[in-house]
Protein backbone atom coordinates (compact mmCIF):
# COMPACT_ATOMS: atom_id res chain seq x y z
CA UNK A 1 0.00 0.00 0.00
CA UNK A 2 1.14 3.36 -0.15
CA UNK A 3 2.15 4.99 3.18
CA UNK A 4 2.08 9.06 3.12
CA UNK A 5 4.79 10.89 4.85
CA UNK A 6 5.57 11.91 7.46
CA UNK A 7 5.04 8.56 9.36
CA UNK A 8 4.81 9.88 12.51
CA UNK A 9 3.54 13.76 11.87
CA UNK A 10 4.10 15.87 15.07
CA UNK A 11 7.31 15.71 17.47
CA UNK A 12 8.58 13.15 16.73
CA UNK A 13 12.28 12.73 16.07
CA UNK A 14 15.69 10.76 16.24
CA UNK A 15 13.40 7.92 15.18
CA UNK A 16 15.42 4.46 16.33
CA UNK A 17 13.52 1.13 14.69
CA UNK A 18 14.28 -2.74 15.26
CA UNK A 19 12.38 -5.94 14.13
CA UNK A 20 11.69 -9.12 16.10
CA UNK A 21 10.56 -11.55 13.72
CA UNK A 22 7.28 -9.80 11.94
CA UNK A 23 7.04 -7.20 14.28
CA UNK A 24 8.74 -3.47 14.27
CA UNK A 25 9.20 -1.24 17.33
CA UNK A 26 10.29 2.27 16.94
CA UNK A 27 11.48 4.91 20.03
CA UNK A 28 12.00 8.96 19.15
CA UNK A 29 13.59 11.46 21.42
CA UNK A 30 11.23 13.50 24.28
CA UNK A 31 13.18 15.58 25.81
CA UNK A 32 12.13 17.13 28.97
CA UNK A 33 8.86 15.58 28.43
CA UNK A 34 7.20 12.63 30.26
CA UNK A 35 6.90 9.58 30.17
CA UNK A 36 9.60 9.48 27.90
CA UNK A 37 10.70 8.13 25.10
CA UNK A 38 7.28 6.84 23.54
CA UNK A 39 7.63 3.12 22.21
CA UNK A 40 5.62 2.10 18.92
CA UNK A 41 4.49 -1.21 17.19
CA UNK A 42 3.73 -2.23 13.80
CA UNK A 43 3.29 -5.12 11.79
CA UNK A 44 4.17 -4.11 8.51
CA UNK A 45 5.90 -0.39 9.00
CA UNK A 46 3.27 1.20 7.59
CA UNK A 47 0.65 1.32 10.53
CA UNK A 48 2.29 1.85 13.99
CA UNK A 49 0.30 1.99 17.34
CA UNK A 50 2.00 3.55 20.17
CA UNK A 51 2.32 0.50 22.91
CA UNK A 52 3.86 2.50 26.11
CA UNK A 53 6.74 4.21 27.18
CA UNK A 54 10.86 3.54 27.97
CA UNK A 55 10.37 6.17 30.94
CA UNK A 56 7.23 5.98 32.72
CA UNK A 57 7.41 5.49 36.34
CA UNK A 58 8.80 7.67 39.25
CA UNK A 59 11.82 7.22 40.46
CA UNK A 60 13.32 5.60 36.67
CA UNK A 61 14.94 9.11 35.50
CA UNK A 62 14.77 12.31 37.65
CA UNK A 63 14.22 15.31 35.28
CA UNK A 64 14.17 17.93 37.69
CA UNK A 65 16.15 20.74 36.81
CA UNK A 66 16.08 20.06 32.84
CA UNK A 67 15.21 23.07 31.22
CA UNK A 68 13.72 22.85 27.88
CA UNK A 69 15.58 21.01 24.97
CA UNK A 70 17.59 19.25 27.89
CA UNK A 71 16.25 15.72 28.60
CA UNK A 72 16.15 12.53 26.75
CA UNK A 73 17.88 12.90 23.46
CA UNK A 74 18.21 10.15 20.55
CA UNK A 75 17.70 6.76 21.84
CA UNK A 76 18.55 3.50 20.00
CA UNK A 77 16.11 0.42 20.12
CA UNK A 78 17.10 -3.22 19.67
CA UNK A 79 16.50 -6.45 20.29
CA UNK A 80 18.79 -9.39 20.87
CA UNK A 81 18.32 -13.23 22.24
CA UNK A 82 14.81 -12.16 23.90
CA UNK A 83 15.51 -8.97 24.86
CA UNK A 84 14.89 -5.43 24.04
CA UNK A 85 17.99 -2.85 24.40
CA UNK A 86 17.02 0.58 24.76
CA UNK A 87 20.60 2.70 24.86
CA UNK A 88 20.15 7.02 25.14
CA UNK A 89 20.92 9.80 26.75
CA UNK A 90 19.75 12.13 29.76
CA UNK A 91 21.16 15.49 28.73
CA UNK A 92 21.77 18.21 31.31
CA UNK A 93 22.59 21.44 29.71
CA UNK A 94 25.26 24.21 31.78
CA UNK A 95 22.65 26.02 33.49
CA UNK A 96 20.11 23.61 34.58
CA UNK A 97 19.87 23.39 37.97
CA UNK A 98 19.93 19.95 38.79
CA UNK A 99 18.87 18.20 42.49
CA UNK A 100 22.37 16.81 44.11
CA UNK A 101 22.79 13.37 43.08
CA UNK A 102 20.61 13.43 40.07
CA UNK A 103 22.59 11.27 36.93
CA UNK A 104 22.75 12.65 33.48
CA UNK A 105 24.51 10.86 30.96
CA UNK A 106 24.17 7.94 28.58
CA UNK A 107 22.55 4.57 30.15
CA UNK A 108 21.48 0.99 29.22
CA UNK A 109 17.81 -0.01 29.89
CA UNK A 110 16.30 -3.54 28.74
CA UNK A 111 12.60 -5.19 28.99
CA UNK A 112 11.45 -8.04 27.93
CA UNK A 113 8.20 -6.68 26.37
CA UNK A 114 8.80 -3.49 24.72
CA UNK A 115 5.53 -1.92 26.25
CA UNK A 116 7.40 -2.63 29.31
CA UNK A 117 8.12 -2.69 32.23
CA UNK A 118 11.51 -1.27 31.12
CA UNK A 119 14.45 -1.71 34.12
CA UNK A 120 15.97 1.11 36.36
CA UNK A 121 19.04 2.61 34.16
CA UNK A 122 22.26 1.10 34.18
CA UNK A 123 24.74 4.36 33.64
CA UNK A 124 27.63 3.83 31.27
CA UNK A 125 31.32 5.93 31.80
CA UNK A 126 30.77 7.88 28.25
CA UNK A 127 30.34 11.20 27.52
CA UNK A 128 28.94 12.77 24.30
CA UNK A 129 24.65 11.79 22.68
CA UNK A 130 23.32 9.52 20.19
CA UNK A 131 24.73 6.18 21.47
CA UNK A 132 23.79 3.12 19.78
CA UNK A 133 24.15 -0.71 19.96
CA UNK A 134 25.12 -3.33 17.63
CA UNK A 135 24.49 -6.99 18.75
CA UNK A 136 27.46 -8.76 16.53
CA UNK A 137 26.93 -12.79 14.95
CA UNK A 138 29.67 -14.22 17.12
CA UNK A 139 27.51 -12.43 20.62
CA UNK A 140 29.86 -9.46 20.99
CA UNK A 141 28.06 -6.01 21.82
CA UNK A 142 29.65 -3.03 20.52
CA UNK A 143 28.26 0.37 21.35
CA UNK A 144 28.80 3.84 19.75
CA UNK A 145 27.80 7.08 19.79
CA UNK A 146 29.33 10.77 19.02
CA UNK A 147 30.57 13.99 21.24
CA UNK A 148 32.15 17.03 20.78
CA UNK A 149 36.27 15.68 19.22
CA UNK A 150 38.52 15.67 21.43
CA UNK A 151 41.41 17.22 19.21
CA UNK A 152 38.99 19.17 16.83
CA UNK A 153 39.90 20.55 13.50
CA UNK A 154 37.67 22.72 12.83
CA UNK A 155 34.25 24.28 14.70
CA UNK A 156 31.60 21.79 15.77
CA UNK A 157 33.76 18.77 14.85
CA UNK A 158 31.91 15.76 16.52
CA UNK A 159 33.41 12.06 16.53
CA UNK A 160 31.86 8.78 16.54
CA UNK A 161 33.04 6.14 18.63
CA UNK A 162 33.14 2.64 19.40
CA UNK A 163 33.68 0.47 22.58
CA UNK A 164 33.08 -3.13 23.09
CA UNK A 165 29.83 -3.36 26.05
CA UNK A 166 29.77 -6.56 28.08
CA UNK A 167 25.93 -7.19 28.06
CA UNK A 168 26.51 -9.21 31.49
CA UNK A 169 27.86 -6.11 33.88
CA UNK A 170 26.56 -3.75 31.26
CA UNK A 171 29.91 -2.09 31.32
CA UNK A 172 31.81 -0.59 28.37
CA UNK A 173 35.15 -2.73 28.08
CA UNK A 174 38.66 -2.96 26.50
CA UNK A 175 40.17 -0.02 24.33
CA UNK A 176 38.12 2.64 22.50
CA UNK A 177 38.20 3.54 18.76
CA UNK A 178 37.39 6.91 17.38
CA UNK A 179 36.19 5.33 13.84
CA UNK A 180 34.51 8.69 12.10
CA UNK A 181 34.26 12.79 11.95
CA UNK A 182 31.78 12.97 8.88
CA UNK A 183 31.49 12.38 5.15
CA UNK A 184 32.54 15.88 4.28
CA UNK A 185 35.47 17.89 5.37
CA UNK A 186 34.62 20.32 7.68
CA UNK A 187 30.67 19.01 8.62
CA UNK A 188 29.89 19.85 11.78
CA UNK A 189 27.88 17.20 14.22
CA UNK A 190 28.75 13.96 12.84
CA UNK A 191 26.01 12.20 15.02
CA UNK A 192 23.23 9.73 14.98
CA UNK A 193 25.38 6.68 14.34
CA UNK A 194 24.09 3.26 14.10
CA UNK A 195 26.03 0.40 12.76
CA UNK A 196 24.58 -2.43 11.24
CA UNK A 197 26.49 -6.12 10.01
CA UNK A 198 25.52 -6.73 6.50
CA UNK A 199 27.33 -9.73 5.28
CA UNK A 200 30.93 -9.87 5.88
CA UNK A 201 30.78 -6.12 6.33
CA UNK A 202 30.17 -3.24 9.28
CA UNK A 203 28.13 -0.28 7.97
CA UNK A 204 28.11 2.93 9.55
CA UNK A 205 25.10 5.20 8.72
CA UNK A 206 25.18 8.39 10.44
CA UNK A 207 23.96 12.02 10.61
CA UNK A 208 25.98 15.13 10.30
CA UNK A 209 25.43 18.83 9.18
CA UNK A 210 23.29 19.66 12.73
CA UNK A 211 19.36 18.31 12.89
CA UNK A 212 18.50 21.99 10.83
CA UNK A 213 18.67 22.50 7.44
CA UNK A 214 22.08 21.06 6.10
CA UNK A 215 20.84 17.55 8.17
CA UNK A 216 21.98 14.77 5.92
CA UNK A 217 22.73 11.29 5.69
CA UNK A 218 26.00 9.75 5.14
CA UNK A 219 27.38 6.47 4.78
CA UNK A 220 30.77 4.36 5.40
CA UNK A 221 31.94 0.59 5.56
CA UNK A 222 34.38 -1.69 7.61
CA UNK A 223 35.59 -4.89 7.21
CA UNK A 224 36.13 -4.21 11.03
CA UNK A 225 34.24 -2.80 13.74
CA UNK A 226 35.99 -0.61 14.96
CA UNK A 227 37.12 0.16 11.54
CA UNK A 228 39.19 1.74 9.55
CA UNK A 229 36.11 2.84 7.94
CA UNK A 230 35.49 4.16 4.13
CA UNK A 231 32.78 6.82 3.21
CA UNK A 232 30.71 6.12 0.09
CA UNK A 233 31.53 8.11 -2.49
CA UNK A 234 27.93 8.96 -3.11
CA UNK A 235 27.90 10.95 0.37
CA UNK A 236 25.50 12.43 1.94
CA UNK A 237 23.12 9.25 0.51
CA UNK A 238 20.51 11.54 1.12
CA UNK A 239 19.30 15.15 2.18
CA UNK A 240 17.73 18.29 1.10
CA UNK A 241 20.05 20.58 1.71
CA UNK A 242 20.63 21.41 -1.45
CA UNK A 243 16.86 21.54 -2.19
CA UNK A 244 17.27 24.90 -1.05
CA UNK A 245 14.54 27.21 0.96
CA UNK A 246 11.28 26.79 -1.15
CA UNK A 247 10.94 23.07 -0.22
CA UNK A 248 8.00 20.75 1.39
CA UNK A 249 10.28 19.31 3.53
CA UNK A 250 14.04 20.60 5.21
CA UNK A 251 16.44 18.95 7.43
CA UNK A 252 16.50 14.94 6.36
CA UNK A 253 18.83 13.27 8.90
CA UNK A 254 19.15 10.91 11.51
CA UNK A 255 18.70 7.58 9.51
CA UNK A 256 18.07 4.19 10.95
CA UNK A 257 18.10 1.12 9.24
CA UNK A 258 16.01 -1.93 9.56
CA UNK A 259 15.91 -4.99 7.42
CA UNK A 260 12.01 -6.29 6.79
CA UNK A 261 11.10 -9.77 7.57
CA UNK A 262 10.78 -9.90 3.32
CA UNK A 263 14.33 -9.01 2.91
CA UNK A 264 13.59 -5.35 1.45
CA UNK A 265 15.76 -2.58 3.77
CA UNK A 266 13.93 0.44 5.02
CA UNK A 267 15.19 3.92 6.57
CA UNK A 268 13.36 5.51 9.28
CA UNK A 269 14.47 9.30 9.68
CA UNK A 270 13.64 12.64 10.95
CA UNK A 271 12.59 15.94 8.76
CA UNK A 272 10.36 18.89 9.30
CA UNK A 273 7.68 19.93 7.09
CA UNK A 274 7.77 23.72 6.34
CA UNK A 275 4.24 26.01 7.09
CA UNK A 276 4.17 29.80 7.30
CA UNK A 277 7.55 30.71 5.60
CA UNK A 278 10.41 28.94 6.89
CA UNK A 279 8.97 27.65 9.57
CA UNK A 280 8.39 24.28 11.22
CA UNK A 281 5.96 24.27 14.08
CA UNK A 282 5.61 20.68 14.65
CA UNK A 283 9.00 20.32 14.95
CA UNK A 284 10.91 17.28 13.66
CA UNK A 285 9.30 14.39 12.15
CA UNK A 286 9.47 10.61 11.63
CA UNK A 287 9.61 9.59 7.90
CA UNK A 288 9.89 6.41 5.89
CA UNK A 289 12.06 5.84 2.89
CA UNK A 290 12.96 2.47 0.97
CA UNK A 291 16.46 1.33 0.85
CA UNK A 292 18.24 -0.82 -1.86
CA UNK A 293 21.51 -2.12 -2.05
CA UNK A 294 23.88 -1.45 -4.97
CA UNK A 295 27.81 -2.30 -4.99
CA UNK A 296 27.08 -3.26 -1.37
CA UNK A 297 26.32 0.70 -0.48
CA UNK A 298 22.95 1.49 0.75
CA UNK A 299 20.67 3.70 -1.73
CA UNK A 300 18.44 5.36 -0.09
CA UNK A 301 15.05 6.27 -1.76
CA UNK A 302 16.77 5.25 -4.96
CA UNK A 303 15.83 7.01 -8.43
CA UNK A 304 13.87 10.26 -6.26
CA UNK A 305 16.90 10.60 -3.56
CA UNK A 306 15.16 12.83 -1.23
CA UNK A 307 11.86 12.32 1.05
CA UNK A 308 8.99 10.91 -0.80
CA UNK A 309 5.33 12.28 -0.21
CA UNK A 310 4.49 8.58 -0.34
CA UNK A 311 6.41 5.82 -0.26
CA UNK A 312 5.01 2.35 -1.27
CA UNK A 313 5.17 -0.52 0.98
CA UNK A 314 4.49 -3.82 -0.54
CA UNK A 315 4.09 -6.27 2.10
CA UNK A 316 1.21 -3.92 3.89
CA UNK A 317 -2.29 -3.68 2.70
CA UNK A 318 -5.36 -1.52 4.47
CA UNK A 319 -6.98 -4.56 5.33
CA UNK A 320 -7.26 -3.02 8.56
CA UNK A 321 -8.39 -0.09 7.61
CA UNK A 322 -6.71 3.07 6.30
CA UNK A 323 -7.41 4.91 9.35
CA UNK A 324 -4.17 6.34 10.65
CA UNK A 325 -3.91 5.48 14.28
CA UNK A 326 -3.54 8.45 16.93
CA UNK A 327 0.61 8.43 16.84
CA UNK A 328 0.25 9.07 12.79
CA UNK A 329 -2.13 11.84 13.51
CA UNK A 330 -5.27 10.10 12.38
CA UNK A 331 -7.39 10.66 16.03
CA UNK A 332 -10.07 13.06 16.40
CA UNK A 333 -12.43 14.16 19.09
CA UNK A 334 -12.07 13.74 22.85
CA UNK A 335 -8.82 13.14 24.28
CA UNK A 336 -9.34 11.31 27.61
CA UNK A 337 -6.68 11.33 30.42
CA UNK A 338 -5.69 7.35 29.67
CA UNK A 339 -4.80 8.64 25.81
CA UNK A 340 -0.64 7.99 25.46
CA UNK A 341 -0.46 11.04 23.94
CA UNK A 342 -0.42 12.93 27.35
CA UNK A 343 3.08 14.03 28.69
CA UNK A 344 3.66 16.31 31.54
CA UNK A 345 7.11 18.82 31.73
CA UNK A 346 9.85 17.19 34.28
CA UNK A 347 7.28 15.08 35.73
CA UNK A 348 4.45 12.81 34.72
CA UNK A 349 1.09 13.84 34.01
CA UNK A 350 -0.35 11.67 37.15
CA UNK A 351 2.25 13.97 39.40
CA UNK A 352 0.54 17.04 38.35
CA UNK A 353 -2.78 16.31 37.92
CA UNK A 354 -5.44 13.72 38.58
CA UNK A 355 -7.40 11.96 35.86
CA UNK A 356 -11.19 11.78 36.19
CA UNK A 357 -13.61 10.08 34.09
CA UNK A 358 -14.00 13.97 31.90
CA UNK A 359 -11.07 14.81 32.00
CA UNK A 360 -8.31 16.33 34.14
CA UNK A 361 -7.70 17.91 37.83
CA UNK A 362 -5.20 20.59 37.66
CA UNK A 363 -4.31 21.77 41.57
CA UNK A 364 -2.48 24.56 41.23
CA UNK A 365 1.09 25.15 41.13
CA UNK A 366 2.96 27.81 42.68
CA UNK A 367 5.62 26.71 39.55
CA UNK A 368 4.29 28.66 36.07
CA UNK A 369 5.29 27.57 32.85
CA UNK A 370 8.49 29.76 32.54
CA UNK A 371 10.24 27.89 35.47
CA UNK A 372 12.85 25.96 34.65
CA UNK A 373 13.46 23.79 37.15
CA UNK A 374 10.69 22.29 38.33
CA UNK A 375 7.35 20.58 37.08
CA UNK A 376 4.50 23.30 36.17
CA UNK A 377 0.53 21.99 36.34
CA UNK A 378 0.55 21.27 32.30
CA UNK A 379 -0.52 18.01 30.42
CA UNK A 380 -0.24 18.13 26.99
CA UNK A 381 -0.61 16.66 23.41
CA UNK A 382 2.00 17.29 20.53
CA UNK A 383 0.74 19.76 17.82
CA UNK A 384 0.65 16.62 14.98
CA UNK A 385 -1.37 19.08 12.36
CA UNK A 386 -0.96 22.34 10.53
CA UNK A 387 -4.47 22.60 11.18
CA UNK A 388 -6.13 21.27 14.31
CA UNK A 389 -8.42 22.79 17.41
CA UNK A 390 -7.85 21.87 20.98
CA UNK A 391 -10.98 22.75 23.33
CA UNK A 392 -11.38 22.65 26.51
CA UNK A 393 -13.92 23.67 29.26
CA UNK A 394 -12.18 24.76 32.05
CA UNK A 395 -13.65 25.76 35.63
CA UNK A 396 -11.94 27.21 38.97
CA UNK A 397 -12.65 29.51 41.76
CA UNK A 398 -9.90 31.89 40.70
CA UNK A 399 -8.41 34.48 42.83
CA UNK A 400 -5.26 36.86 42.97
CA UNK A 401 -2.69 35.66 40.98
CA UNK A 402 -4.05 32.74 39.98
CA UNK A 403 -4.72 31.58 36.59
CA UNK A 404 -6.23 28.29 34.38
CA UNK A 405 -6.44 27.64 30.59
CA UNK A 406 -5.04 26.51 27.67
CA UNK A 407 -1.32 26.89 26.96
CA UNK A 408 0.51 26.25 23.27
CA UNK A 409 4.09 25.32 24.69
CA UNK A 410 7.58 25.90 22.85
CA UNK A 411 9.65 26.24 25.87
CA UNK A 412 9.92 27.84 29.18
CA UNK A 413 10.99 30.99 27.35
CA UNK A 414 8.69 30.92 24.53
CA UNK A 415 5.07 29.71 24.93
CA UNK A 416 1.55 31.28 24.79
CA UNK A 417 -1.17 31.19 27.66
CA UNK A 418 -4.89 31.47 27.13
CA UNK A 419 -6.08 32.12 30.81
CA UNK A 420 -9.20 33.04 33.06
CA UNK A 421 -8.18 35.11 35.31
CA UNK A 422 -10.06 36.65 38.18
CA UNK A 423 -11.12 40.33 37.67
CA UNK A 424 -10.60 42.93 40.56
CA UNK A 425 -14.57 42.65 40.75
CA UNK A 426 -14.61 38.68 40.73
CA UNK A 427 -15.89 38.69 37.19
CA UNK A 428 -13.82 36.38 34.62
CA UNK A 429 -11.08 38.08 32.63
CA UNK A 430 -9.50 35.78 29.89
CA UNK A 431 -5.94 37.33 28.48
CA UNK A 432 -3.75 35.86 25.97
CA UNK A 433 -0.22 35.84 27.05
CA UNK A 434 2.73 35.44 24.46
CA UNK A 435 5.98 34.58 26.64
CA UNK A 436 8.67 35.37 23.97
CA UNK A 437 12.10 35.17 24.25
CA UNK A 438 12.04 35.01 28.41
CA UNK A 439 9.28 38.16 28.61
CA UNK A 440 5.81 38.15 29.27
CA UNK A 441 3.64 40.37 26.31
CA UNK A 442 0.05 40.26 26.74
CA UNK A 443 -1.81 40.11 22.89
CA UNK A 444 -5.51 40.62 23.64
CA UNK A 445 -8.21 40.29 27.00
CA UNK A 446 -11.57 39.34 26.50
CA UNK A 447 -13.89 39.97 29.55
CA UNK A 448 -16.46 37.44 30.04
CA UNK A 449 -20.27 37.38 31.41
CA UNK A 450 -20.88 35.44 35.10
CA UNK A 451 -18.14 34.87 37.94
CA UNK A 452 -14.77 34.00 37.50
CA UNK A 453 -15.72 30.13 38.65
CA UNK A 454 -18.49 30.12 35.37
CA UNK A 455 -17.36 27.19 33.02
CA UNK A 456 -15.30 28.64 30.28
CA UNK A 457 -14.54 26.85 26.98
CA UNK A 458 -11.64 27.88 25.47
CA UNK A 459 -9.73 26.85 22.06
CA UNK A 460 -6.69 27.64 20.18
CA UNK A 461 -7.49 27.10 16.46
CA UNK A 462 -4.40 25.94 14.67
CA UNK A 463 -4.69 27.58 11.54
CA UNK A 464 -1.08 27.13 9.47
CA UNK A 465 0.82 30.19 9.99
CA UNK A 466 -1.59 31.52 12.66
CA UNK A 467 -2.95 30.26 15.56
CA UNK A 468 -6.48 31.65 17.23
CA UNK A 469 -7.63 31.58 21.07
CA UNK A 470 -10.92 31.66 21.50
CA UNK A 471 -13.11 31.96 24.66
CA UNK A 472 -16.76 31.76 25.03
CA UNK A 473 -18.97 31.42 28.52
CA UNK A 474 -20.97 27.96 28.81
CA UNK A 475 -22.99 27.87 25.57
CA UNK A 476 -22.05 31.16 23.96
CA UNK A 477 -20.50 31.92 21.13
CA UNK A 478 -16.61 32.19 21.01
CA UNK A 479 -14.72 35.14 20.86
CA UNK A 480 -11.41 35.90 19.34
CA UNK A 481 -8.93 36.74 22.13
CA UNK A 482 -5.87 37.10 20.57
CA UNK A 483 -3.99 35.78 17.48
CA UNK A 484 -0.61 34.70 17.54
CA UNK A 485 1.91 33.67 14.78
CA UNK A 486 3.14 29.97 14.39
CA UNK A 487 5.89 31.33 13.02
CA UNK A 488 7.30 32.74 16.23
CA UNK A 489 6.96 29.88 18.36
CA UNK A 490 8.81 27.30 16.26
CA UNK A 491 12.17 26.25 16.79
CA UNK A 492 13.44 28.39 14.03
CA UNK A 493 11.98 31.50 16.11
CA UNK A 494 12.98 30.63 19.29
CA UNK A 495 15.97 27.88 19.28
CA UNK A 496 15.88 24.19 20.86
CA UNK A 497 14.60 21.02 18.94
CA UNK A 498 11.22 21.04 20.40
CA UNK A 499 7.80 21.16 17.84
CA UNK A 500 4.44 22.80 20.07
CA UNK A 501 2.69 21.14 22.77
CA UNK A 502 -0.87 22.12 23.58
CA UNK A 503 -2.94 21.40 26.16
CA UNK A 504 -4.31 22.78 29.45
CA UNK A 505 -2.09 24.08 32.56
CA UNK A 506 -2.89 26.29 35.75
CA UNK A 507 -0.81 28.41 38.03
CA UNK A 508 -0.83 30.67 40.93
CA UNK A 509 2.55 32.33 39.82
CA UNK A 510 4.52 31.88 42.97
CA UNK A 511 1.67 32.43 45.43
CA UNK A 512 0.10 29.44 48.28
CA UNK A 513 -2.46 28.29 46.58
CA UNK A 514 -5.13 25.44 47.78
CA UNK A 515 -7.53 25.86 44.18
CA UNK A 516 -7.69 22.82 41.80
CA UNK A 517 -8.84 23.52 37.81
CA UNK A 518 -11.54 21.47 36.65
CA UNK A 519 -10.63 20.74 32.68
CA UNK A 520 -13.70 18.88 30.94
CA UNK A 521 -14.11 17.89 27.54
CA UNK A 522 -10.51 17.84 26.07
CA UNK A 523 -10.99 17.13 22.48
CA UNK A 524 -7.97 17.37 20.15
CA UNK A 525 -9.25 17.77 16.17
CA UNK A 526 -7.53 18.36 12.87
CA UNK A 527 -9.70 20.69 10.91
CA UNK A 528 -8.23 19.75 7.14
C1 LIG B 1 20.09 14.55 18.77
C2 LIG B 1 21.21 14.85 17.87
C3 LIG B 1 20.94 16.24 17.46
O1 LIG B 1 20.49 13.80 19.84
O2 LIG B 1 19.85 16.70 18.05
O3 LIG B 1 21.84 18.23 16.66
C4 LIG B 1 19.70 15.93 19.17
N1 LIG B 1 21.74 16.95 16.79
O4 LIG B 1 21.32 13.92 16.85
C5 LIG B 1 18.35 16.02 19.71
O5 LIG B 1 17.40 15.50 18.84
Amino acid sequence: MRVANPLLPGCYPDPSVCRVGDDYYLVTSTFEYLPGLPVLHSRDLAHWEQVGHVVDRPGQLDLTGIASSGGLYAPTLRHHAGVFWLIGTLVAREGDRRPPGARDGTFVMTAHDAAGPWSDPTWLDVGGIDPSLLFDDDGRVWAHGTRPAAEPEWDQQTEVWVRELDPGSRALVGPEHVVWTGAVRGAVWAEGPHLYRVGDRYVLVAAEGGTEHHHAVAVAVADEVTGPYTGNPANPVLTHRHLGRAVDVVGTGHADLVRAADGSWWAVLLGMRLCGGYHYPLGRETFLVPVTWEDDWPVLAPGVGRVPAEVDVPFATDDDGARRSAVQGGASGPVPPDDLRWTAVRALPSQVATATDVGWDLPLRPTTLADRVEAPAFVGLRLQHHHADLRAVVTAPLSGSEEAGLAVRQSERDHVRLAVTAAPDGGRRVVAVHRRGGTDHEVGAATLPGPVDAATALGVEVRGAVLHLTAADGGGAPVRVATVSTGDLDSVAAGGFLGLWLGPYATSAGEPTATTARVRGITYTPTR
